[in-house]
């Protein structure tokens, strides 16, 4: 009879330890996919005019050159976390223009330790604060995605440099 509780103890544990171990790779399998679309995006990026691509993928459309895609993504095989919404984002060091524009600009002087700012983004040897949205050499970027996964919502982001490749 213990002998039989124990196995049965034993089974229930192991029944557990499969749920548990399907869900993770559910969850794995939503990571890869998660990274691989952030991937994705970070070469259609990367394959724009640089000078043109912090207008192109920021959240204003204001500033945008013509087939600007803007700083939501969709990534495939994940379901964003509210139906209409998408699951990946783009952001930039932004803040407020102290030159009177009211689209938040592009800024240097930020204190985003996330984004690697301060940090002299138009390569003049100071960081001012000024806008830098028409003259850059390099930006740092967080890519992220968010999504409603088997667990619940859940996200990964990553953060790099965009910069002149030719
Ligand atoms: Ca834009
Ligand atoms: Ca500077």
């Amino acid at each position: 009879m213990i002998a039989l509780s124990v196995l049965s103890i034993g089974l229930l544990a192991h029944g557990l330890l499969t749920v548990n171990s399907l869900t993770q790779s559910g969850l794995n399998r939503e990571r890869r996919l998660a990274l691989e679309g952030l991937r994705s995006q970070l070469e259609v990026m990367r394959s724009w005019d640089f000078s043109e691509c912090f207008q192109a993928f920021d959240p204003s459309t204001s500033n945008d050159p013509p087939g600007a895609p803007g700083a939501r993504f969709d990534v495939l095989g994940l379901e964003p976390t509210r139906p209409g919404d998408r699951v990946g984002s783009i952001v930039f060091p932004v803040g407020p223009d102290l030159l009177g524009s009211t689209d938040p600009v592009l800024r240097e002087d930020l204190a985003d330790p996330a984004l690697g700012l301060p940090a002299d983004l138009d390569g003049d040897g100071s960081i001012d604060n000024l806008p830098k949205n028409e003259r850059y050499v390099r930006i740092p970027v967080i890519l992220e995605a968010k999504w409603q996964g088997v667990r619940g919502e859940h996200s990964v982001r990553v953060a790099t440099w965009l910069g002149e490749t030719r």
